[in-house]
């Protein structure tokens, strides 16, 4: 392997293994729908598979750094990487050197193509728009400024729409859409179904940082202990009555396990769990539905395909 991870291991060993790698697989599932049974050449499959991996090198950066900003403990059911003794603080510059790699491919393979501008543009704007999403997902934790008043679901949908749904699903399709000849300004109406199907994809991510199975999902949640601005905490908070919206200010965005147990204690009495399989079949139902309106079977099919791949997911 080229490009090695300190220290010792290669990033194939310490980061692919147990990712799913839906992103990355979407550029050539999306390309080969959009050429509509077409046999592809060998060239568009290596061309797609790049860009794929450039998708899973940037995902891999932002977990990398996610896992510190979070203080996380596992990530694909490994330590994560901060986490390993002897790499520290060096994970940041391994992010960093997972990030650069993207326009090191970009330009190996794709700069005599017509729409290589277009594909360096497309993803310094992804990432300017993920590092923003991740800014107001922070910046309401700070010690200090937490106060779960400002709490809403429109706070939560512009926090999930920049820091998750650009990179997971526009960001893939959008490649597949630049290879097949297409201008991005033509496809608004895609981009939004994808912007949508990301911020479900997020509420899924925040119900099983709570309620997921640590050893399926690879991870232990944080959300609780972050005081994340999650769509289970707006969900109770939504509900509760005030005897109830008086433990949550109190057990909310503590370290102290006891404190986490009383909010997920509270969740279960206000039937969260509930609420969330009810959004998930809505959410489910809009979607197919937005998407049978588009004109083109072809875009009909990338994106179904891509909601296939997340509806009840348990991972
Ligand atoms: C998911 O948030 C969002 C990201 C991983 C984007 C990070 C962006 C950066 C600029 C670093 P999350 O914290 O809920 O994800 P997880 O649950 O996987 O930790
Ligand atoms: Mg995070
Ligand atoms: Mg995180
Ligand atoms: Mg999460």
């Amino acid at each position: 392997m080229w490009f090695y991870a300190s220290p010792g291991k290669t990033c194939t060993d310490v980061l692919w293994l147990g990712g799913k790698l839906n992103r990355g697989l979407s550029v050539l599932d999306s390309y080969k729908l959009l050429q509509e049974g077409r046999e592809l050449t060998e060239n568009e499959i290596f061309l797609a598979s790049a860009l794929g991996w450039c998708i899973e090198w940037l995902q891999a950066c932002f977990l990398v750094h996610d896992d510190i900003m979070d203080n996380s403990d596992t990530r694909r059911g490994q330590p994560c990487r901060f986490r390993v003794p002897k790499v520290g603080m060096i994970a940041i510059n391994d992010g960093v050197k997972l990030l650069t790699h993207i326009s090191r491919i970009l330009r190996n393979h794709f700069r005599d193509k017509k729409y290589y501008v277009d594909l360096i543009e497309l993803f310094n704007e992804v990432e300017f728009q993920t590092a923003a999403g991740q800014m107001i997902d922070l910046i309401t934790t700070i010690e200090g400024e937490k106060d779960l008043s400002k709490y809403s679901l429109n706070l939560h949908r512009d926090i999930v729409q920049y820091k998750t749904a650009y990179y997971s699903f526009y960001l893939s399709v959008a490649c597949a859409l630049l290879m097949s000849g297409e201008k991005l300004e033509n496809h608004l109406d895609v981009k939004n179904i994808l912007i949508d199907m990301g911020i479900y994809f997020q509420v899924q991510d925040d119900y099983l940082d709570c309620f997921g199975d640590p050893k399926v999902i690879g991870k232990i949640g944080t959300d609780i202990e972050d005081f994340k601005c999650s769509w289970l905490v707006v969900k109770a908070l939504e509900l509760c009555n005030d005897e109830q919206k008086k433990l949550l200010y109190e057990n909310y965005g503590k370290e102290d396990p006891a404190c986490v147990a009383k909010v997920k204690e509270l969740y279960n009495e206000l039937n969260v769990q509930g609420i969330f399989e009810e959004y998930e079949s809505q959410s489910y139902e809009k979607l197919v539905n937005s998407i049978e309106v588009h004109p083109s079977k072809a875009v009909q099919a990338v994106l179904k395909s891509f909601l296939a791949k997340i509806y009840k997911r348990e991972k």
